[in-house]
């Protein structure tokens, strides 16, 4: 028989660690698979075929993936503990618009400053043109951010 909740994820991964925290905040007990993602799972593959990334949530056998979706999945399946989104839809449109903003704009940043760190701990020479392209880019989005947060609480 299916197990009620399984988990496709890799430990390291931002994403599952959204969908695991909302799982751990409702108590929801769940079996953790643990992929490699250099060689997929067949369950993989075969849940997520369109973008074949974990993390992948089971329910009774059937998935639900991206881990904003599973986020508000888990709140909606088991709203009676710790709700997640507040209840007045102002809020909770409120809450979607920051949760976006940071799938969009912050963590697109962290990413750029790992490739940027990474690219600078391979290349003996530092200053490479794609170094230069990536701290630049990186920056302005830092700046963009900023920006865009101090302005919001005006
Ligand atoms: N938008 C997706 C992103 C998921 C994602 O990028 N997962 C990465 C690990 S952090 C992955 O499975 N990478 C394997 C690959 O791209 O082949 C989500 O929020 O669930």
């Amino acid at each position: 028989m299916a197990e009620e909740v399984i988990l496709l994820d890799y430990w390291s991964s931002m994403f599952g660690m959204r969908t695991r925290v909302a799982l751990e905040e409702k108590g929801v007990k769940y079996k953790y698979r643990e992929e490699d993602l250099s060689n997929k799972s067949p369950l993989l593959l075969e849940m997520n075929p369109i973008h074949m990334k974990i993390p992948v949530l089971i329910h009774k056998g059937k998935p639900i993936c991206e881990s904003i979706i599973q986020v508000q999945y888990i709140d909606e399946v088991w709203p009676d503990t710790n709700p997640i989104l507040p209840f007045d839809p102002y809020q909770r449109a409120q809450a979607r618009f920051w949760s976006d903003y940071i799938c969009k704009k912050f963590l697109v940043l962290v990413m750029r400053m790992f490739d940027m760190f990474y690219i600078n701990m391979l290349m003996s020479d530092t200053l490479t043109m794609v170094w230069k392209k990536k701290s630049i880019s990186a920056l302005c989005l830092m700046f963009d951010m900023s920006f865009r947060l101090v302005r919001s609480s005006w």
